[in-house]
């Protein structure tokens, strides 16, 4: 037996992709709210208003505010232990500088998890999944300003008093090392203040992205303190997006070079929330790009008390890395790199790796050695509605099974794993491009890029075959 008894299985939604209902009981703009759908060729806008001639698939997305318990339910059906959700900053604080909460928000909420309870699965919380409000963004170019830290705590506060008996498990930051990525400046810290346009033209200014990150470490270490010392049955999780990165040949630079991107991307950030301080490798990272950060005298302190119980990524590929020209670059999640000639892409280019996803999971639990849980991974792909209302999607079960055997390996390694949470267990709007067509779900929904679908939910041929994996604690992969 690979699993340990109660491995937590399930899946993953954020809200902005999912919830729809964007404007509804007092809820406010967020970042997500002012970008518009785009695909793997065009990409997203963000826009300063709402303009009416755009298509903003987050205002419906999937409408997941008003099929909850059907949503619930099916989830149910699988077998799910877990489900990973997030808050949607917007229907707490409409412009996250209110004094007090919105009621009808946070009584969405309430409905939502006491759902999983009746059905007995633990909800799993991100704290902020790309949901930060758009009238931070207007005031104060997100991230940038230390006031979002005060602004973060008081969300953070006025849910843990709210949920404390519902919710166990919190995630502070969903990918929190996006913001070491030129990536991060839209979804992830919000500096985009003033700007309308293509999300590939956003001004890129590094310096920025690590302040603006040095205040996220400073509002996830005060919310971590603030639940241990007073919900001392919360689990405090950061959560990373991990990727694989291999040097494309032994070439001693390649090394190096892939030594340093592990260093600055997948490491850099968790090294702060799990070790509570800068890394060492961050100093002359630094000081070679002339990158000062502006800190308060206390900060070190905070980081120090604020680490968190367990970790947390999201895992979709692996990509190398060299200093030769190769003209040979794919793309995956924000994390571009070389093509690795042994590896296939999915249709929007992202390597697939199981093993990767064995080797991550060991390098992870060596450095850190505190629990570790996979709480993304899926594969994003189009999927057919034949006549007959049935989708079949062997691609997706592939997919996820090898990924699922090398969980197992690891397991078998050592690693203290526990648990697994597919990505978009249901159809919904992609962070990446907007996109309906890009699918993930083990029930298929029925909406589409130009806005059009009845929202109908179907089970795809995977929503039977996970069913079977968690039943039998990931053993029947067939
Ligand atoms: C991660 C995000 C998710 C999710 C996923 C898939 O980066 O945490 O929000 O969307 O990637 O990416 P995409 O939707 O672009 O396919």
């Amino acid at each position: 037996m690979a699993f340990p008894k109660g491995f937590l299985w399930g899946g993953a939604c954020a809200a902005n992709q999912f919830e729809g209902a964007w404007d509804v009981d007092g809820k406010g703009p967020s970042v997500p709210d002012m970008c518009t759908n785009g695909s793997h060729t065009t990409p997203k806008w963000v826009t300063t208003a709402i303009r009416p001639d755009k298509l903003y698939p987050s205002h419906e997305a999937i409408d997941f505010y008003h099929h909850y318990e059907g949503d619930i339910a099916l989830f149910a059906e699988m077998g799910f232990k877990v489900f990973r959700t997030s808050i949607n900053w917007t229907r707490i604080y409409p412009t996250g500088e209110e004094e007090t909460p919105n009621e009808a928000g946070l009584a969405f909420y309430d409905r939502v998890f006491d759902c999983c309870k009746k059905y007995g699965i633990e909800p799993l919380v991100t704290i902020s999944h790309y949901e930060l409000p758009y009238a931070l963004v207007e005031k104060y170019n997100g991230w940038a300003d230390r006031r979002l830290v005060d602004c973060y705590v008081r969300y953070c506060k006025t849910i843990f008093e709210r949920y404390k008996d519902k919710v166990k498990y919190w995630l502070t930051f969903n990918e929190i090392n996006m913001g070491a990525l030129p990536t991060g400046n839209l979804m992830a810290l919000g500096l985009v203040q003033g700007y309308e346009g293509p999300r590939t033209g956003i001004p890129d200014n590094e310096g920025l992205r690590f302040q603006a990150l040095h205040h996220q470490f400073v509002a996830s270490a005060k919310a971590v303190a603030f639940a241990h010392e007073h919900y001392p049955q919360f689990q405090m999780g950061d959560m990373n997006i991990f990727a694989a990165f291999y040097p494309l040949t032994c070439d001693p630079d390649d090394v190096l070079a892939c030594q340093q991107r592990n260093q600055m991307v997948n490491w850099f950030c968790s090294d702060i929330q799990v070790r509570g301080e800068y890394p060492h490798y961050a100093r002359r990272y630094f000081a070679e790009r002339g990158i000062e950060i502006k800190t308060e005298p206390g900060d070190e302190e905070i980081l120090r008390k604020g680490t968190v119980d367990f970790y947390t990524f999201s895992y979709y590929m692996s990509n190398c890395i060299t200093t030769h020209e190769t003209g040979a670059q794919v793309s995956g999640n924000g994390l571009g790199g070389e093509k690795n000639p042994y590896l296939k892409a999915s249709d929007w280019g992202w390597q697939i790796d199981p093993k990767g996803l064995r080797w991550s999971l060991n390098e992870i639990y060596d450095r850190y050695r505190i629990p570790l849980m996979v709480v993304e991974n899926g594969l994003g792909a189009f999927d057919k509605l034949e006549a007959d209302g049935t989708i079949h999607d062997p691609y997706r079960i592939d997919y996820l099974r090898q990924h699922i055997q090398q969980m197992g390996e690891a397991v078998k390694d050592g690693v203290d794993l526990r648990g697994y949470t597919t990505w978009g267990p249901i159809d919904l709007v992609s962070a990446g491009t907007g996109e309906m067509a890009k699918r993930y779900g083990f029930i298929y929904v029925d909406k589409y890029d130009d806005g059009t679908g009845d929202l109908t939910r179907r089970r795809k041929d995977s929503f039977y075959w996970y069913k079977k994996v968690i039943a039998t604690n990931g053993e029947d992969l067939d």
